[in-house]
């Protein structure tokens, strides 16, 4: 059973016109293009296709939000780091970005999706950054841990643990194998009560 049996999709918003009212709070995901944020979403709500997922990087341009609860919102940012877009793409995504940070005061809470294979890009390390800059929380999905073998999984944890030091929470995680589900479903119900 869901943990969230009414959850839906509310919009896809282009601009901070179109953002949802600034209400209730809210819980980003963020992170590299492909590194697994709808995958990672849909098994934290348990369902298919919740959140869209794609084998081409950068296609998701836009700032999906989800209701999860009456005044409790998941939102699925465009993904960033994408090689092969043009750099009006590129431009677009960082206006998008922050006219979203700039405009959520409901935002309690990120989750930084990483694929651990790669551990942390500058980009994810800006992101962090930033989000220790503003006081925003931060737990780090290392995803698709289901790609190495289990001891080499803990290795790169205890590494980016040792990374991020007190700027964020971290754990392994896979969409595939359902590896760090309730771990994960945790973190989100506690960043989305604000604690
Ligand atoms: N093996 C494995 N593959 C995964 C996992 N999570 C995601 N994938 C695959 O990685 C690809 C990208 O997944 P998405 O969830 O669409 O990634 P995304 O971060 O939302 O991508 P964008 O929205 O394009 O930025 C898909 O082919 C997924 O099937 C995982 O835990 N394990
Ligand atoms: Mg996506």
């Amino acid at each position: 059973m869901s943990q969230f049996p009414d959850a839906k999709f509310i919009l896809s918003a282009n601009s901070r016109a179109q953002f949802p009212p600034d209400t209730g709070s809210e819980v980003a995901v963020a992170g590299r293009s492909n590194a697994g944020k709808s995958s990672a979403i849909n098994v934290i709500v348990n369902r298919r296709q919740f959140a869209r997922t794609s084998k081409t990087p950068g296609r998701t341009q836009l700032v999906n939000f989800f209701e999860l609860r009456p005044a409790q919102k998941l939102v699925d940012l465009p993904g960033y780091g994408f090689a092969r877009v043009s750099e009006s793409v590129r431009r677009h995504w960082g206006r998008l970005m922050q006219d979203y940070f700039e405009s959520r005061s409901c935002l309690h809470g990120l989750i930084l999706v990483a694929d651990i294979r790669r551990q942390l890009t500058d980009f994810d390390q800006q992101m962090i950054a930033f989000a220790a800059s503003v006081d925003l929380p931060v737990h780090v999905l290392l995803t698709k841990a289901d790609k190495l073998k289990r001891g080499k999984a803990s290795t790169a944890l205890l590494q980016v643990r040792k990374e991020l030091g007190k700027t964020a929470t971290a754990q392994l995680f896979s969409a595939q194998t359902r590896q760090g589900e309730d771990e994960a479903r945790e973190v989100l119900e506690s960043l989305l009560a604000g604690s």
